[in-house]
């Protein structure tokens, strides 16, 4: 329904707060799209927010844009000091969301009377945004977890060891920024209880924690990530438990497995054993020409695991292995930051 009589004061000042929100909400709406393209690489809600703006545009009616006055409008260009505060990518969603979230409620609410079909419009676009929000929000941590996936090529595991903290905080201290919680025995209570003290310490130092196998006791210890063997939850549950905020590795070490595993989304690969270990007696070792082959088109990043020790790193890196998981080496060593040290300091070497 749309009812334009010829324009009453009232009107006009109705028309200019509409003018002013389709501004607003499109203003927003803008933002939002060019985190999701340049931030997040997400076309499918590039896409989404360009419907919305082209919709508003098309609703934006010239009797809208002609009631538009500056002049008379005595609080532009005010602003709060929260907007200088603003400083992560997350902030910035949220507040721009907020912005076309409020937008289009003053939409919905004055363009009730004279605009039916707008209102109706602002009240539907509202509702996707609420939900939009939080999916952004939920892919910038899980950019945030790749990124340091990216950015690191030592991988530590950990072992069950009465010391267990300790170590992990010299390892810490040492640089890693990706530890996995891995347990075999024990009781669900102890291992959530070590979880929740290990993802403590990680985030202390800004790192990764993900948990083996166990996706409960990750969504309980607030982990950022699990990881997956090809025995446990499948990576389509998983996703569907964890949502989009949480990174997946898979472990898989063939052709089939590794391709499943990047079509159903995962965010890294663990390929191995590449060497005999005691840490997982019953694999065959895979060996480094199988490896090449395997990971010769993978472009996510992949950790090689099984037997590696200081003094093969440099035959990995030879051999185009970048980046490496480790157990034993690190829970055994005697000196565990001092050995995380030389870990990367050989695997930061240029070849
Ligand atoms: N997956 C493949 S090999 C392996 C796992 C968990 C164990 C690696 O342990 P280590 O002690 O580094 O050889
Ligand atoms: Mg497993």
């Amino acid at each position: 329904m749309l009812n334009f009589n010829t324009a009453k004061n009232e009107d006009l000042r109705i028309y200019q707060i509409i003018d002013a929100n389709l501004d607003r909400a499109r203003e927003g709406l803008r933002v939002l799209e060019d985190w999701s393209r340049f931030g997040l690489g997400k076309d499918k809600y590039v896409k989404r927010f360009k419907n919305f703006r082209q919709i508003l545009g098309k609703n934006h009616l010239e009797v809208y844009k002609q009631s538009r006055n500056h002049v008379e409008d005595k609080c532009k260009g005010l602003t709060h000091k929260e907007q200088i505060n603003r400083k992560t990518a997350e902030q910035i969603i949220s507040s721009n969301s907020g912005r076309v979230q409020e937008a289009l409620r003053v939409i919905e609410e004055f363009s009730r009377l004279h605009n039916h079909e707008l209102s109706k419009i602002a009240s539907e676009i509202r509702y996707e945004i609420y939900t939009i929000e939080i999916d952004l929000l939920n892919l910038s941590q899980c950019k945030k977890s790749e990124q340091i996936l990216k950015e690191n090529d030592l991988y530590v595991i950990t072992d069950q060891k009465d010391n267990l903290l300790e170590i992990i905080e010299e390892i810490l201290i040492a640089g890693v920024r990706i530890i996995q919680h891995r347990f075999k025995t024990g009781t669900d209570k102890d291992h959530l209880q070590k979880a929740i003290q290990i993802k403590n310490l990680c985030k202390r130092y800004d790192s990764l924690f993900i948990v083996n196998d166990r996706i409960d006791i990750a969504l309980a210890s607030n982990a950022d990530g699990i990881h997956l063997g090809q025995d446990d939850f499948d990576l389509k549950t998983a996703r569907k438990l964890l949502g989009y905020s949480k990174i997946i590795g898979i472990s898989a070490n063939n052709e089939i497995d590794i391709s499943n595993a990047i079509k159903q989304g995962c965010n890294y690969i663990g390929i191995g054993p590449i060497f005999e270990t005691t840490t997982k007696k019953d694999k065959k070792p895979i060996g480094i020409e199988k490896i090449k082959t395997l990971t010769k088109d993978l472009n996510i990043p992949w950790f090689a695991i099984g037997g590696i020790k200081l003094n093969n790193i440099s035959y990995l890196k030879k051999n185009g292995v970048k980046k490496v998981a480790l157990v034993s080496q690190l829970m055994n060593s005697k000196d565990p930051k001092e050995d995380a040290i030389m870990f990367i300091k050989e695997l930061s070497h240029e070849n």
